[in-house]
């Protein structure tokens, strides 16, 4: 069985179990053995991140990668457009989302201690973030899939980054979809949907549980 290593509190490790989820493809989710710096998971993921697929004695590490290993491996049930052009927009978000987004919003939540907070990251990253969701809006459809008219690794992108802006993101822009029409739609398409409230539940489950060990870490 395809063996994902990882916690469905990475958006990374989220976005790869939404594509085996829609190509109804059994996995099982597991923790990279020994922690992700271990000899043994370093020769799975060499930079010892989650998440990293095992396909028997193939090693898939990446999640952009993984999307696009098992669209090449399982084509039924695509999940990329049809269209050249459908499928150059499907990649632009999925790239987006991995270069931009996610980073900047992850390096922002890293500052949220006023006191030991560096403005001129803080400024940079808030640029850097609001440029993404803008590459966002003028590449996506929202009707009320991310791209065309299926699903597609697009919303494997997104839904996940869309949950985990929400979550990170109020201390420094309160609501940053509402005055971006498309990505706006495309929350309500998300928190809407029954296909995906399984995955959005597991999500929240691990995410909680983040929380908690930060807390009781404190380093919250
Ligand atoms: N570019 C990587 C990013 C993955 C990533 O940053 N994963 C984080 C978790 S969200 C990680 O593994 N951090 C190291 C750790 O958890 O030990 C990908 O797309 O797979």
């Amino acid at each position: 069985m395809l063996k994902l290593y990882g916690s469905m509190a990475s958006p990374y490790v989220a976005r790869c179990a939404m594509a085996l989820r829609e190509k109804n493809l059994p996995y099982e989710l597991a923790h990279p053995p020994g922690g992700t710096q271990s000899p043994e998971f370093l020769k799975i993921s060499p930079f010892g991140r989650v998440p990293a697929l095992e396909d028997g004695a193939l090693a898939v590490p990446e999640s952009e990668v993984i999307c696009e290993y098992i669209e090449d491996r399982f084509p039924e049930t695509p999940l990329l457009p049809r269209d050249p052009g459908g499928r150059v927009r499907s990649r632009i978000v999925s790239r987006v989302v991995d270069l931009y987004l996610l980073p900047s919003a992850f390096a922002l939540s890293r500052q949220s201690d006023a006191a030991q907070r560096d403005d001129h990251l803080v400024s940079a990253k808030l640029v850097e973030f609001s440029h993404a969701l803008d590459a966002l809006e003028h590449t996506m459809d929202a009707a009320p899939y991310a791209i065309g008219d299926a699903m597609t690794l697009a919303d494997c992108a997104l839904v996940p980054a869309v949950f985990h802006v929400r979550r990170i993101m109020p201390q420094f822009v309160p609501d940053p979809f509402s005055e971006r029409e498309r990505l706006a739609r495309y929350e309500g398409f998300v928190t809407g949907n029954q296909t995906l409230a399984a995955l959005l539940n597991e999500m929240q489950s691990a995410w909680n549980e983040v929380v908690r060990h930060r807390a009781a870490a404190g380093t919250a």
